[in-house]
């Protein structure tokens, strides 16, 4: 017997670690809307993020007298923390898409902490509940409560209550299991001074003379603005705007201008059909500097066991469900 407000249409949701469809009830987005408790608003969080982006746009004006090498530093930095998210919190630990050796997960730990973006282990667990209950209550950061929820709204309140329920039921024992994972969530808050904010802003003082303000506001300050924004658009904009060539009945979207920004992670409607596949994308290198990385990485015997979508499949699938199909 359904439940009331429950409707047995269904819709597909993929396992983010088996790749296996299951068929789930959903509840429309109007019966959400109802039984949702009031959003609790932190407004240290809110604080703290109007303070950043403000920082980041006076930075702005620093740039014209900045030395060459720190835009360059910065722009380094910038790709530095976006792989650790990417090739690190993503692909390797909250997907288990491909496997790496110890060197390899320290260096990409160290770079996740330069990103900022919570630990290994619950950025992992909030994204897996992304995946398993996509635009439900228990997704994070839900695309079906709008743009600026989905964009960084949701970190300016208190979680739904479904997040946390079902985020508890979540398998997570790979990622205990997993000693670099382990420490860097107890070294995580000196990891995040070093790595984010203080290392940036060193290196262009002590090497080429740079003034500490300016390169604490480009390398640390409005480098971490930005990636934050490029992350965040993967869940907003990528969720609304784009082409569906692998599963129309879903929102995550084709956008190349995320994956420019977001160093290979614009191919959400690929991710969300298929996110098994290390590569996010059925076209290797091309705006995807993560795959470029990881394959590096698999040439240097550092990574391996890379898992990757059979060609036939992803063909059969567009026929089936992609854009274009009946
Ligand atoms: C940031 C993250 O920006 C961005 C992530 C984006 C993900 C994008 C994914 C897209 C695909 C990949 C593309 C990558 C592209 C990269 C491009 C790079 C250029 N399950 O959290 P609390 C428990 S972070 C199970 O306080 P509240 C929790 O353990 C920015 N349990 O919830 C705790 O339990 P206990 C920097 C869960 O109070 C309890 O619940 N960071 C789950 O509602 C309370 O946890 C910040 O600004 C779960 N899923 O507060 C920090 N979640 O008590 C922001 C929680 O037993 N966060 N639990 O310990 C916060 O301040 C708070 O989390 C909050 C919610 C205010 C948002
Ligand atoms: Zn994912
Ligand atoms: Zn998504």
């Amino acid at each position: 017997m359904a439940p009331k407000n429950v409707i047995m249409e269904t819709t597909p949701s993929e396992d983010m670690l088996t790749g296996s469809s299951e068929v789930e009830p959903v509840i429309t987005a109007e019966t959400h809307a109802q039984k949702r408790p009031p959003m609790k608003i932190v407004w240290k969080n809110v604080v703290l993020f109007a303070m950043l982006h403000l920082a980041a746009v006076y930075s702005l004006v620093l740039i014209p007298q900045a030395h060459l090498y720190t835009l360059l530093w910065s722009a380094f930095m910038y790709v530095f923390a976006a792989l650790g998210i990417t090739a690190g919190a993503h692909r390797l630990w909250a997907h288990r898409s491909y496997k790496a050796r110890m060197p390899v997960r320290i260096l990409l730990a160290i770079m996740d902490s330069t990103a900022f973006q919570n630990s290994i282990f619950e950025w992992s667990r909030d994204h897996r509940c992304h995946h398993k209950y996509s635009e439900t209550d228990a997704d994070p950061h839900n695309a079906k409560r709008g743009f600026f929820f989905s964009h960084m709204g949701w970190l300016l309140v208190k979680k739904h209550p479904d997040v946390i329920a079902k985020g508890k039921q979540l398998e997570m024992a790979d990622l205990k299991a997993d000693p670099v994972v382990r420490v860097q969530e107890k070294l995580y808050v000196p990891s995040v001074l070093l790595f984010c904010f203080i290392v940036p802003s060193m290196v262009p003082w002590c090497f080429w003379g740079e003034s500490l303000f300016v390169s604490f506001y480009l390398a640390a300050i409005l480098r971490y603005c930005l990636g934050l924004n490029a992350t965040w658009l993967v869940n907003s904009a990528a969720h609304m705007w784009g082409m569906r060539p692998y599963d129309k009945r879903i929102n995550p979207a084709e956008n190349m201008m995320v994956a420019l920004s977001a160093v290979g992670e614009g191919f959400h409607n690929y991710h969300h059909t298929f996110p098994q596949d290390y590569a996010t994308s059925e076209f290797g290198w091309k705006i995807n500097l993560t795959t470029f990385f990881i394959d590096t990485m698999a040439y240097l015997g550092q990574a391996y066991d890379r898992r990757k979508i059979p060609a036939d499949v992803i063909k059969a699938r567009k026929l089936r469900t992609g854009e274009g199909s009946p």
